[in-house]
């Protein structure tokens, strides 16, 4: 009998510490060697002239979330871990979200039905807590964070999720108490509605003025704080999806003080701005590039960079979010074209966040191929419990494997991506650096553009207790 079943050979495998010349050998679904030479595989794959990455883990993906009235999100589980993996993930983590006057439990069941025998990689979920009843504080969110769902998710905004600032105070107690993670929409409410009703009162409605309506200065007060709650309650939060400079500040006046506050950001914030939501004349094809926060300016992707450069960004994901934009249940829903307001808030590009950070990031050389490694695998499993499971290559791990191309140019296009979604907002966008084959505990699921993989492979996956998994890196 083999000692192998798989063996990937004569590659470079990087890691969020080290690049280094190695075979991996594979039995049941896990990384058993890494070696010189691994020999006595029933299977071999020739990595030669590619990187061996752990696979991509992509810690902030929606998926199958109710969105409002007549709007539907664009992809179902099977489709979103399809296009993850065709991507280079191995793992993504999507949200359960508690409707208002709904238990949590029930739809923490709703969802891990609905992934049940979808999947095409493993998922891992989150909570997003919309209520916060007495119910939920006492008894539904202790015993779900106990149960391996350790981090959840509340936002400063919108009217179906907002929390006020007692509710934060009251939901970051129990995350302090059960040792849970709390991840936060930092835009503020109030001052969104002001800026909303102001603008719709002057005309002003195109899709473009969705990012006028939240300026940086909105992003920064929740920032602020959130940091603040936090800081009071003792518990650690990130900030998720860092859009610029004002943010970014808070975030390191918070560690300045000692606080435990990680960031994330994604590739719409070092590849798109307010530009992309003028569209032409101003027209509804803004739609497609409404996302919250908005997209900045150059001046902001720059501080981005320099945030990925210097260690302020823990996390580099998608914030997947995809809806249709021929569509009235996507972008062009009727309500949408009469005010920015009412166009679905979210972009696709969960295949498509390891290729632009790899080519804007490691091609152009401003960051290393390990940064890349921490920022798109090894810090996600680290923070969210999920190493050293998933995140790393070395014996012990899930055999989740991204082998990667690092000379290959491509252009996104739609037509090449496998998302629910009928457009990409990096449509022509050109890259070095691509995945050629994605190995998910030891199965191939995707190769050269193809999702070969089996719908149902994928396994929804408990955690452990956020950053047992060690500093990251
Ligand atoms: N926040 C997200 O995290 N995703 C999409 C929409 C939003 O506001
Ligand atoms: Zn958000
Ligand atoms: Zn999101």
């Amino acid at each position: 009998m083999p000692d192998y079943d798989l063996a990937i050979r004569g590659g470079t495998v990087a890691t969020a510490s080290d690049v280094f010349r190695a075979d991996v050998g594979i039995r049941a679904g896990r990384i058993v060697a890494v070696a010189d030479r691994v020999e006595g595989a029933a299977r071999e794959i020739d990595a030669s002239g590619l990187l061996v990455l752990p696979g991509g883990i992509d810690s902030h993906v929606h998926v199958s979330q109710p969105s409002g009235p007549g709007i539907v999100m664009a992809d179902d589980f099977a489709s979103a871990t399809a296009s993850a993996a065709a991507g280079g993930n191995t793992c993504i983590m999507p949200f359960a979200l508690q409707q208002r006057g709904m238990s949590l439990r029930a739809c923490v069941d709703d969802y891990v039905r609905l992934a049940d025998g979808a999947c095409h990689i493993d998922v891992a979920f989150h909570l997003i807590v919309s209520d916060p009843t007495p119910e939920v504080l006492g008894q539904e969110l202790p015993a779900l964070l106990k149960s391996g769902y350790s981090s959840f998710k509340v936002f400063m905004t919108y009217d179906d999720l907002v929390l006020n600032d007692r509710q934060l105070l009251d939901v970051f107690d129990v995350a302090r108490r059960e040792g849970a993670l709390v991840m936060v929409h930092a835009e503020g409410y109030d001052a969104i509605r002001f800026m909303t009703e102001r603008l719709e009162r002057e005309g002003r409605t195109a899709p473009y003025y969705h990012a006028v309506s939240r300026p940086e200065i909105v992003e920064r007060e929740a920032t602020h704080r959130a940091i603040s709650h936090a800081e009071l309650v003792d518990v650690p939060i990130m900030i998720v999806h860092v859009s610029g400079k004002e943010a970014m500040e808070q975030i390191r006046w918070a560690r300045s003080r000692g606080l435990k506050v990680h960031a994330e950001t994604c590739p719409q914030y070092i590849t798109l701005t307010a530009d992309d939501l003028q569209a032409v004349d101003m027209d509804m094809s803004g739609a497609k590039y409404v996302c919250s926060p908005p997209p900045r300016d150059a001046a902001s992707q720059a501080a981005i960079w320099e945030g990925l450069e210097q260690g302020v960004f823990d996390t580099f994901s998608s914030d997947h979010c995809p809806f249709r934009f021929d569509d009235p249940a996507g972008k062009l829903t009727p309500k949408g074209r009469s005010s920015f307001r009412w166009v679905p808030n979210g972009i696709p590009g969960v295949e498509t966040r390891l290729p632009i950070l790899f080519s804007e990031g490691v091609s152009t050389g401003r960051i290393s191929l390990q940064r890349f490694v921490a920022l798109t695998s090894t810090n996600h499993a680290r923070i969210y419990g999920l190493y050293p499971r998933k995140g790393s290559i070395a014996v012990g791990f899930d055999a989740d494997i991204a082998l990667w191309d690092p000379n290959r140019r491509e252009t996104i296009r739609q037509e090449i991506l496998h998302h629910g979604a009928d457009y990409t907002p990096w449509e022509g966008f050109a890259v070095t650096g691509w995945p050629v084959m994605t190995v998910a505990r030891g199965e191939v699921v995707a190769e050269n553009g193809r999702v070969v993989g089996q719908k149902g492979f994928g396994r929804a996956l408990e955690r452990t207790a956020p950053g047992a998994g060690g500093t990251v890196l």
